[in-house]
């Protein structure tokens, strides 16, 4: 019972990469739909797209760490998109494709290859060549400081975000970023994801630091607790957070005029049935889905349902931590794919050892695996996530920082599916936007097809196609790539004739035939 609810969080993560489906949001609209400066873009990650692991000084992280060990099936990011190489011929494409705003990571231990310490100077050099040829072109580099690749050095030495000595660490390489690249980039996100980072890597163990403990894990966890971790390393991620945002805005803010937030994986979250107990279990996982990581950036504390379930093994700020955490953000970056359904499940309350899905109390088992791809999208559920932070977060400024549809890998350029996808999400954030939301940017995932995080190469969210089998990975742009490029040329787009054309190219999908 115990292993089977974890079962129930693999289902959830599963579908974190996995979305794919069919949907007809109809109504049209154009860029200039949205406000004026609202920032339309696309993003990718340091491991995921740089490749040249073993280059110019960079060490490995946690995530080198566990794709070598055989844990996505033998896939690695030692290539990946050779994007070390190919940036320019990458922020050519973004050129060509019309973005506004590029989002990419950077690597700790490319920068700071022993974790802190000296800083390698080639490192340093390839970012900014990346960020000056982004400059160059008009493209607004928004970058993330920590996307799930801590050095495994700092891992080994004190256990990476269970140790409160990561503040200090994280915060220098902070200093880092915002000294060295900081008078041409003006959008920081410390730290992607938090709650997807730590229920994976700490409570089920199915992604690096891969830490769990029996019964909740679900490979064999050489250590780890899954009862108390993912709760201290979220708390560690948020003082790492509020560490650097202090120090952003004492030191850096006042000259270089930009602006830091983090991320947050979030969920559409509906009640399964009207019954009170489906009610309160939703407002339940709302408030530990995304409550974890923003009541305490809004209102200096974790959820007071949180305190209540989780008891003792939930860090507690001091009034101090508070106090600096509280409005640490000057806008908070969303993470979005999916709507999903909850259930009551109070009776795991009774048992003794708890994870987070048991101290959440809600049973995600009704989540099918197997129809994951063709689960109908409910873009409205953005439109929710966006109202319920207008409302219950006072409004804070909001970019999306990813969206965007799963297919499997190389099966056809012609990614209509995608397009519907992307057509309907950025509707809904239309549809927030008109009724007062400050979202202020969207950005699709993924710019290329890359290495997918628990996936390899088997899946793909990319506009751009890499052939793996070309020895100079040559990129294809896929119809999504077309249609983007011409919504940020100002095409009004969801027209009906655009989704007859739209359906008439997925019925020449092989996948469909
Ligand atoms: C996990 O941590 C909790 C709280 O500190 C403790 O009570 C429990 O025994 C630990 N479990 C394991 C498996 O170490
Ligand atoms: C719950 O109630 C609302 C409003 O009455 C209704 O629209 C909806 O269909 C109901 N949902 C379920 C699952 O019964
Ligand atoms: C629009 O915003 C108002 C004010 O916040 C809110 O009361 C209302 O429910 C929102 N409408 C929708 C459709 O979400
Ligand atoms: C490995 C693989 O399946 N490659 C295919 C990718 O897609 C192109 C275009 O459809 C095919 O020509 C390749 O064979």
């Amino acid at each position: 019972m115990l292993s089977f609810t974890s079962f129930s969080w693999v289902v959830v993560l599963l579908l974190w990469w996995s979305v794919t489906a069919s949907a007809n949001h109809e109504e049209s609209f154009s860029r200039y739909d949205f406000p004026p400066g609202f920032v339309f873009g696309s993003g990718t990650s340091a491991y995921q797209v740089e490749g040249a692991v073993e280059e110019d000084g960079r060490t490995p992280s946690i995530w080198d760490t566990f794709a070598r060990a055989g844990y996505i099936h033998g896939a690695t990011g030692d290539v990946a998109c050779d994007g070390y190489h190919k940036y320019k011929e990458d922020v050519q494409l973004m050129v060509e494709t019309g973005l506004d705003a590029y989002r990419f990571s950077i690597s700790w231990s490319r920068l700071i290859p022993h974790g802190r310490g000296p800083v390698n100077p080639k490192g340093l050099q390839y970012y900014n060549n990346l960020i000056n040829e982004l400059i160059k072109h008009g493209i607004q580099p928004h970058v993330t400081l920590f996307n799930f690749d801590h050095p495994q050095e700092l891992e080994d030495e004190y256990g990476g975000w269970v140790s409160r000595r990561i503040v200090k660490d994280f915060t220098a390489y902070a200093e880092v970023c915002f000294r060295e690249f900081g008078d041409r980039v003006r959008y920081w996100v410390t730290i992607n994801e938090p709650n997807v980072f730590s229920i994976g890597g700490y409570d089920i163990g199915i992604s690096p630091p891969r830490r769990c403990s029996p019964p909740f894990g679900f490979s064999n966890c050489l250590r780890g607790n899954s009862s108390s971790e993912p709760y201290l390393a979220v708390h560690n991620i948020l003082l790492s957070h509020a560490s650097a945002a202090k120090l952003y805005r004492e030191v850096y803010q006042v000259k270089q005029l930009g602006f830091i937030g983090i991320n947050v994986y979030t969920f559409g979250i509906l009640p399964l049935t009207n019954s009170t107990e489906d009610v309160v279990a939703a407002k339940r996982a709302n408030e530990f889905l995304h409550g974890w990581v923003v009541n305490p950036l809004i209102f200096g504390d974790y959820p007071e349902i949180m305190k209540k379930n989780v008891g003792e093994r939930l860090p507690k700020f001091t009034p101090l931590q508070s106090k600096e955490i509280m409005g640490s953000v000057d806008f908070l970056g969303l993470i979005h794919y999916t709507t999903m359904y909850i259930k009551d499940k109070s009776s795991s309350l009774i048992f003794e050892t708890r994870d987070f899905n048991m101290d959440m109390a809600v049973d995600l088992s009704l989540w099918d695996i197997s129809g994951a791809s063709e689960v109908p999208f409910m873009p409205w559920g953005l439109t929710q996530v966006l109202e319920l932070f207008k409302q219950e977060y006072g409004n804070p400024p909001i970019f999306i920082y990813e969206n965007g549809q799963r297919t499997e890998r190389n099966t056809t350029l012609q990614d209509t599916g995608r397009v519907k996808y992307i057509q309907a999400y950025m509707g809904a954030v239309l549809d927030a936007v008109r009724n007062g939301s400050d979202t202020r940017g969207y950005f699709t995932w993924s710019f290329l097809d890359l290495f997918e995080l628990l996936d390899g190469y088997g899946s793909s969210y990319g506009h751009y196609y890499v052939d793996l089998d070309d020895p100079d990975l040559r990129r294809y742009p896929k119809f999504s790539a077309h249609w983007y490029s011409n919504f940020l040329k100002g095409e009004i787009v969801g027209l009906k004739e655009d989704i007859e054309m739209v359906s008439g190219q997925s019925r020449m999908d092989p996948r469909k035939a």
